[in-house]
């Protein structure tokens, strides 16, 4: 068919998606909080590891009371090159770690607590450890600390504030940079039977102080939020805006569902990180071996996250020798190649974009981006993604796959925000495609539009 009957087809087929889109000058007029520059930087790395670590690794628990005997944390292989090599390979951009979960456990030598390796027959610091092989391998490097403590004696009392802020202290001035702070939102009685009034204001302007480029996680955040479950999924309406008024770290989140849609209007630009782990548990358990996810489940994970604009925090957890298993690092190779081909080179490369650049001088001219190729190319799918410099705003978008003027897949989407992956049901030999923004918070602007 020729280029011109083909164009014609795509327009008059743009057309009637376009009676759809809602003009723009009638559109409400959004607020649009826009992403710090450590924010924006966070969304492009998207998918890293989280390392659940501690006592809970060698008496089979998952919550310790903060009894446990120091002595029992003795990971004599530990090798934290081992968990980076592993990470790096399986495409992994940096490592959370437990420095301290709830059992108050701290793997590095704390001089505030008298729970640490330092009391350890192992003595390593791990945090040390794990810093210098992450430096060394390329990889960023995050620390998850509980607020919650089980075991220290001033948990429940305002000291404890003092203990925490202490803590992040040594923590930032020692094993920095840090990427990333994880506050865990399980909150309960410390050894005293007494619950902790925390200071947030006091530890945020702590950390902030020593490394205003970290990016804080809390369930609320202030810069990343929680997606309110521990499968790693993402709603397929995502915004990286959260109303937080009301709420308080700890102490209460929006619903579960609001956490993984995001508000709509939100006020604060408080994108989501999705948390899951490889295994049914987040600490290593020996049983748990056969349980490891394969490849494709982690796959499937990873398009419920970062394929509708989250970010992925993976769970891996080393074992009582202190590596990560064999079961472990076959799955993340697995998923690794199983990914692979939504990082291969753009199919719409060749293609020309006919119609529908959106125009920054004209707002009434529809925003739709229309591909020809000059021959038909055997496509998986579509990734998209926003500009996010200039905040989220897409709201609804139309895609349309044809052969030859022939429709094979008409999609309609709703956000798309740091990334939407769209697998078609069947792969497709695709010559034209359409997308077509019907709903957006003024310009739509994409960072990418590939096929793959
Ligand atoms: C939860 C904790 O209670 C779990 O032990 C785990 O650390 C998970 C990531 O967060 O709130």
């Amino acid at each position: 068919m020729k280029k011109t009957i083909l164009t014609f087809l795509l327009i008059v087929q743009i057309q009637s998606i376009l009676a759809q889109v809602k003009s723009i000058s009638n559109q409400p007029i959004y607020r649009n909080p826009l992403p710090s520059p450590y924010q924006l930087k966070w969304h492009d790395n998207n998918y890293y590891l989280f390392m659940h670590f501690g006592p809970n690794t060698f008496t089979d628990k998952e919550w310790g009371d903060g009894k446990e005997k120091t002595t029992v944390f003795n990971p004599t292989l530990m090798d934290c090159n081992q968990w980076c090599k592993i990470a790096k390979a399986a495409g992994a951009k940096g490592i959370i770690i437990t420095a301290k979960h709830h059992d108050g456990f701290c793997l590095w030598p704390s001089k505030y607590s008298t729970h640490t390796v330092g009391q350890s027959d192992f003595k390593r610091d791990v945090l040390a450890e794990l810093s210098a092989a992450c430096k060394k391998n390329g990889l960023l490097f995050g620390v998850y600390l509980s607020p919650w403590d089980r075991n220290h004696p001033d948990y429940g009392t305002p000291q404890y504030n003092t203990v925490f802020v202490n803590m992040l202290k040594e923590i930032f001035q020692n094993y920095g940079p840090i990427w990333e702070l994880w506050w865990d939102g399980a909150n309960g009685e410390g050894p005293n039977g007494k619950k902790q009034i925390y200071d947030w204001q006091l530890f945020e302007s702590t950390v902030r102080a020593i490394s205003p480029q970290t990016v804080i996680f809390s369930d609320i955040g202030p810069d990343i939020r929680w997606i309110g479950n521990e499968n790693g999924k993402a709603s397929t309406t995502n915004w990286n805006l959260l109303d937080t008024i009301g709420f308080k770290r700890g102490l209460g989140a929006p619903l579960n569902d609001t956490l993984q849609q995001g508000n709509f209007k939100g006020a604060h630009y408080i994108p989501a990180e999705a948390d899951v782990s490889i295994r049914p548990s987040w600490f290593y358990h020996e049983r748990e071996n056969n349980q490891v996810k394969s490849g494709e489940e982690l796959m499937k994970i990873y398009l419920n996250s970062v394929g509708r604009g989250a970010n992925l925090l993976l769970n891996v957890p080393p074992d009582d020798k202190g590596l990560i298993s064999a079961y472990d690092s076959a799955a993340l190779m697995n998923f690794y190649i199983k990914r692979k081909p939504l990082e291969g080179p753009n199919l719409l490369k060749n293609a020309s974009l006919s119609i529908g650049e959106p125009d920054r001088n004209n707002i009434n001219k529809p925003y739709s981006w229309y591909y020809i190729l000059k021959q038909s190319v055997l496509m998986n799918g579509l990734i998209l993604e926003e500009d996010l410099k200039y905040g989220q705003k897409i709201i609804a978008v139309n895609i349309t796959v044809s052969t030859s003027g022939e429709t094979k897949l008409q999609q309609k989407i709703t956000t798309v925000g740091s990334k939407r992956i769209i697998v078609f049901p069947e792969p497709i030999n695709a010559s034209e495609i359409a997308i077509v923004v019907l709903e957006s918070k003024g310009l739509p602007i994409f960072k990418t539009i590939r096929a793959f």
